[in-house]
């Protein structure tokens, strides 16, 4: 089963496809050399100053550099890129919403092995989702170009399917096992179930993936967006990308602050206190998939809520 290359016009519909019946594929050139620049030298500060992983897991010849809402302007644009918001809002759509998962710049330096074949999903104590439930929508985007050689993404396309019983080494038996070869600026987009891990750098240069990731809104964000971009820096942020954070319910009934008031009132004094119309959130939840955008369940409110400013040690 070849690893599926789809050409930058490709819509959501292609990449959801492809993920469907794969759990992974790549959309070639969706980015320009001068934007990942842009990235790099945004980046690059943070990244020479990043330690080592302490484990084969995270790798130790491998810096993994977080934190890039609020360290890197560039990287919004990759975040919310319509493609990849669509294909999420897509995939994603047995949930009501759905939030940003993970930011994080993975360099693989020169002498690195092999990363452990796993499902990202694992990030959640392991708990086995249903194979028919995606919880998470993945992307890898190449800063540096990504090669056989010096450690391209290695992919078990189809064995999204497997399930989590199933072990990284069993799932390679009678299975070819497919790097995710791509130019600078392409996107490797996978499943939280499909199985996978970074490719061995036998070059002399170092390999350089941005993985952003997303999931459905009722789970734990592996980078905690909250407390990762400090809250002077979230007040400038665009209201579409807040809410890609997590400033917004994630679910029927996750996420609400104080009286059951919209995450965003933190972000915003000037907000008028308003309270979550609980059930009819609920009900956008069959109604999402096509128009799903900007991760954004349709905020339903009600004035309702008068109370004291300020809180007890405030
Ligand atoms: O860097 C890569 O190619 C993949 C990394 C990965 O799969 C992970 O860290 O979970
Ligand atoms: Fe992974």
């Amino acid at each position: 089963m070849a690893l599926k290359h789809l050409p930058p016009t490709a819509t959501k519909q292609d990449v959801v496809a492809a993920l469907r019946a794969d759990g992974a594929c790549i959309v070639d050139n969706l980015v320009s050399n001068e934007f990942m620049d842009r990235v790099a030298e945004e980046m690059d500060p943070y990244i020479d100053l990043t330690p080592l992983g302490r484990d084969e897991f995270v790798g130790k010849k491998t810096r993994r550099t977080g934190s890039m809402i609020a360290r890197s302007k560039a990287s919004r644009e990759l975040v919310t890129h319509p493609l990849v918001l669509g294909t999420a809002g897509t995939l994603l759509e047995k949930a009501s919403v759905f939030q940003l998962h993970l930011t994080q710049i993975i360099s693989v330096f020169p002498g690195e092995t092999v990363q452990p074949i796993h499902r990202d999903e694992l990030a959640w104590d392991f708990f086995p989702f249903p194979t028919d439930y995606d919880v998470q929508c993945n992307t890898i985007w190449a800063m540096t170009d990504f090669t056989a050689e010096n450690g391209a993404t290695r992919v078990l396309p189809g064995t999204h399917l497997l399930g989590a019983e199933v072990t990284g080494a069993e799932a390679e038996i009678g299975r070819e096992i497919e790097q995710a070869e791509m130019e600078r600026g392409s996107v490797f987009f996978y499943t939280g179930k499909v199985y996978h891990g970074a490719g061995a750098n036998y070059s002399d240069a170092v390999r350089q993936g941005i993985n952003i990731t997303y999931c459905v809104g009722w789970v734990r964000q592996e980078e905690n967006q909250y407390l990762t971009t400090p809250i002077e820096v979230a007040k400038t942020l665009d209201e579409d990308l807040l809410k890609l954070m997590g400033y917004q319910m994630g679910g029927v009934a996750v996420g609400y602050v104080r009286d059951f008031e919209d995450p965003m009132v933190i972000i915003n004094d000037d907000l008028p206190k308003k309270q979550y119309d609980i059930a009819a959130l609920a009900k956008t939840a069959s109604g999402r998939g096509d128009d799903a955008t900007a991760a954004a369940a349709e905020p339903f409110y009600e004035d309702v809520l008068t109370s004291p400013s300020g809180m007890a040690g405030s």
